[in-house]
């Protein structure tokens, strides 16, 4: 793997700073190539090539390339073998728990993010805003996301 790895990215997407927060903290040289998503960057035939499903972020590392923020996370932890406690594949308890722990809030960011561009952010990109009906029905699925996520810290008292 001798070419630098490129993320492509959007300093705009909560998704990609999670990338770039990793790559910083474990201090992995990169090359950065913003998508503009607000022009629909992201839907190009090039980029397709990169992530089917045309969202940031993703990496080329060598002939390696790979979408979803959290999996990008732990290939390159354990790509890498880099020792960290924001992933210690060494311990197989911790591990598991994080794994667990994922999964309890997998519905949380696509919830949220649903009620934050299908509502309100929308209109910043010239795309057409959820309608009122629709709104409601975001916010709804949102608060059972949060209710169910609340279920789970009080029961872990955290
Ligand atoms: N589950 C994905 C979500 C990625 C995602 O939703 N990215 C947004 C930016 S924050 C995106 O690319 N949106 C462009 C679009 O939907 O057209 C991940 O964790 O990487």
């Amino acid at each position: 793997m001798s070419e630098e790895l490129v993320v492509y990215m959007n300093i705009i997407s909560p998704y990609s700073r999670l990338v770039m927060s990793m790559l910083a903290l474990l201090d992995i040289p990169h090359k950065e190539r913003v998508i503009d998503t607000s022009r629909g960057e992201q839907k190009k035939e090039w980029y397709k090539k990169i992530n089917p499903k045309m969202k940031i972020p993703a990496i080329k590392d060598g002939d390696h390339i790979m979408a979803e923020s959290i999996d990008i996370c732990k290939y390159l932890i354990e790509s890498r073998k880099l020792k960290t406690p924001a992933w210690p594949v060494d311990d197989r308890d911790r591990n598991e728990q994080m794994e667990k722990d994922l999964a309890d809030f997998e519905d949380l960011g696509e919830a949220t993010m649903a009620v934050a561009y299908k509502c309100f952010y929308n209109k910043v990109f010239g795309k057409k805003l959820a309608s009122a009906e629709e709104t409601k029905q975001y916010k709804e699925d949102l608060y059972k996301v949060y209710d169910l996520s609340e279920e789970t810290l009080s029961e872990r008292r955290t």
